[in-house]
């Protein structure tokens, strides 16, 4: 007999559009489903041997009539579609989305307005210019989509970790995108932006300036994608049941607070672990730390002008700070399941900004316009033609009547004779809904002016909002950010992009300008800084605040001679908190026998500073470390990483260079002693005292 596989996973209901599904007789399995014991080919022939090809003779030529050869190989041939012309490289997951009920009075959308709903979701989490296969820490702007499976039809909100946009007008998209892919000749350098062709085009096209001022900072490269804030960027319209509208802008807010990834930190992890995000995600959600955002919105009058306080609210390129206009939670996020299967789910869902319920309706932002026919257009190349949303992860939670027939793929087998409107054949049906009955009927708008490819001329503006963002970053962030503009610069080639951009940095600000320019080795440009708002304390994410230490992971530095039973209170501490320890070990398998046996989850040659948020060396860890663990420690110091060790566990610190003194390394004679304040350190995210004192800056104090 074969063996017996269980799938847990069911037959997807075969729906059709019209909700008419073929018949299958009574008990017969769904083929679907991939769910019998036995191999069988696409037909459902039992297959006995999938391993030799039908030979005419053990050395003889292959036969064509193989039927088995020909249909296994070419099923493989076309498991290829074309990946996402951006935002290829995602990960995602399942989720509900609870409203809390307080946009009830700004929206009919029951997704939001009514309190303690549950709406099921699937996120998509990306980054923007790399391929399928590349790697997940590069500097980039990441994709924070999300699909509600609302109980009045799909709405997407398909948003990015950065609140601005490069562009304004989605006419640029295919230039911006074109000067940030690899070049069109070597096809190099893969999902990044350190090249000329990026540099060339944001320093020409200076709209894009606080976009990319975004990226050089700590934002370009988080931590992962649970401490990622998300935002709609564009200004939606939100109407409510009486019919009145305001202007809204969608933030989400990671409970694990805003954190990112050191330069060092994402550059080993590029090589690595490439997967980093993608594997942070998915161990998390297995490990019960679910993910878990706030869903807030800045709300703003629908005035005339559609402006606030003289910041047009339809340039993308453009924020309101959260201390003029601060963000009113409406709803929690929780990411709950992993997909159980990259293609059918990650990869299959196919995100419209143009899906939204009643109670959601757009804005004349150009570039949400534009994005409005894009992603509709995109899908059809992506997924081989019109009937997408019938994939699973695509179907919507309710009823489907839509009278579309036809086409590439149809999996539904519609009834009727009519799929027209009007019929009277199918006696009318299906029938239109007004406003009374859940349509999705626009609140009228007045559109006029002069057809013209013009611009308003508060767009003009591209320097005052950068400008306000670095003036609001903490010292470590501008640090960081002055490295990024110095490393990126350093990889152009063209002197003439590079002095371009640095009279750009004239404007923002005078220290990050003269440190970039001392950086590359050239004059500091005449002109000086815009004048700009008030800093916005929001917009800087090194702040003392302390956070959940969920998901966090903490290497444990062991070997035979550690006291064990220490090793096991302290995960056991730090487990109750939802942190993860792993035991790191010259060698694998287990240390010790009984009841505080600890399993190695690293080995001193698989582990890597990287994937620590904290290192701990044990008493009685080995102290003839090999190369290997000084690298690890050191990069961990280097990294702001807080230490802990007990017992003679700080002479392996000690002889690896750290200063058992300096900050954010806590000693003490038992583990026990060290739990509560590492904790603390972990919700503090990085010792952030210590920077001055390791960072051996690349950048040369400006003269
Ligand atoms: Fe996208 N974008 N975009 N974009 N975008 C796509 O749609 C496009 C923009 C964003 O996980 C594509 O299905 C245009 C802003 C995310 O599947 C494509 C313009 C924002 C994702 C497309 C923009 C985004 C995409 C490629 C300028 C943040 C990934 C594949 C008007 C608010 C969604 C696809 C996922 C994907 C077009 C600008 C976010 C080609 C024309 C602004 C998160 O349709």
């Amino acid at each position: 007999m074969p063996p017996t596989r269980k799938p847990d996973q069911t037959a997807p209901a075969p729906v059709s559009p019209t909700g008419v599904e073929m018949p299958l007789p009574d008990g017969a399995p769904d083929p679907r489903a991939q769910a019998g014991d036995v191999l069988t080919s696409p037909q459902g022939v039992r297959i006995p041997d999938t391993d030799h090809s039908l030979k005419a003779g053990p050395r003889g030529p292959v036969l064509l009539e193989d039927f088995h050869l020909r249909e296994k190989i070419s099923h493989f041939d076309h498991e290829r579609i074309p990946e996402r012309v951006v935002h290829a490289r995602g990960a995602g997951a399942h989720g509900t989305f609870t409203s809390y009920g307080t946009a009830g009075n700004i929206t009919r959308a029951a997704v939001l307005a009514e309190k303690g709903l549950e709406t099921p979701v699937f996120v998509r989490f990306s980054t923007v210019l790399g391929s399928r296969g590349s790697a997940d820490t590069v500097r980039d702007t990441r994709g924070f989509a999300v699909k509600f499976y609302t109980k009045e039809g799909n709405w997407d909100l398909v948003g990015n970790n950065i609140p601005v946009f490069f562009i304004q007008d989605a006419i640029k998209f295919p230039d911006i995108i074109h000067a940030g892919k690899p070049s069109p000749t070597r096809e190099i350098p893969q999902a990044q932006s350190a090249h000329d062709g990026f540099w060339d085009f944001v320093s020409l096209h200076t709209e894009a300036t606080h976009h990319t001022l975004w990226n050089m900072s700590d934002r370009g490269i988080p931590r992962s994608y649970r401490t990622m804030e998300g935002f709609g960027v564009h200004t939606f319209r939100l109407v409510n049941a009486d019919r009145e509208t305001t202007l809204v802008k969608f933030h989400w807010k990671p409970v694990l607070g805003v954190h990112s990834l050191t330069w060092e930190e994402a550059q080993i992890a590029a090589g690595v672990d490439p997967d980093f995000h993608r594997r942070d995600l998915a161990d998390a959600i297995e490990a019960g730390a679910f993910p878990e955002w706030e869903l807030g919105v800045q709300i703003f009058p629908d005035t005339e002008e559609e402006t606030y306080e003289g910041i047009d609210l339809l340039d993308p390129t453009k924020i309101v700070p959260e201390e003029m206009v601060p963000v009113q939670p409406i709803g929690k996020l929780v990411l709950n399941a992993n997909p159980q299967n990259y293609f059918a789910e990650t990869e299959q869902i196919a995100f419209c900004t143009g899906h939204v319920v009643p109670g959601i309706e757009f804005t004349n932002d150009p570039l949400l316009q534009g994005r409005n026919f894009s992603y509709l257009d995109t899908q059809l190349t992506r997924l081989g033609g019109p009937n997408w949303p019938q994939i699973p992860i695509n179907r919507p939670h309710v009823a489907v009547n839509d009278n579309h027939r036809d086409g590439f793929m149809q999996q539904g087998v519609p009834v009727g004779e009519a799929p027209y409107l009007p019929n009277s054949i199918d006696d009318g049906s299906p029938q239109p809904a007004d406003f009374e009955h859940g349509g999705y009927v626009n609140v009228p708008r007045q559109v006029e002016g002069e057809v013209a490819r013009g611009v308003p001329s508060s767009f003009d503006d591209h320097f005052s909002q950068p400008a306000m963002f670095y003036a609001s970053l903490s010292d470590v962030e501008k640090t960081h950010t002055i490295e990024a503009y110095t490393f990126e610069l350093g990889k152009v080639y063209e002197q003439e992009i590079k002095e371009r951009t640095l009279g750009i940095l004239a404007k923002i600000d005078s220290d990050l300008c003269e440190k970039v320019a001392a950086g590359l080795g050239l004059p500091v440009p005449d002109g000086k800084p815009v004048e700009h708002l008030p800093p916005s304390p929001a917009l800087a994410q090194v702040k003392p605040d302390s956070f959940p230490i969920a998901g966090r992971q903490v290497g444990v530095v062991a070997g035979p001679d550690a006291d064990l039973a220490g090793i096991a209170a302290l995960r056991s501490a730090l487990e109750d908190e939802g942190a993860q320890v792993k035991v790191i070990a010259p060698h694998g398998g287990t240390l010790g026998k009984g009841k505080n046996q600890q399993v190695v989850e690293r080995t001193v040659v698989t582990a890597r500073s990287i994937e620590f948020d904290a290192v701990v060396v044990a008493d009685g860890a080995p102290k003839d470390s090999d190369i290997k663990s000084v690298v690890l420690l050191q990069e961990a110091y280097r990294q702001l990483k807080p230490f802990a060790a007990w017992g003679d566990g700080a002479e392996v610190l000690t002889s690896a260079g750290i200063d058992v003194d300096g900050p954010g390394v806590l000693t003490g004679k038992t583990a026990d002693s060290l739990a509560k304040d590492l904790v603390a350190a972990l919700g503090r995210h990085r010792v952030w005292e210590r920077e001055e004192l390791v960072t051996a800056s690349a950048v040369p104090p400006a003269s």
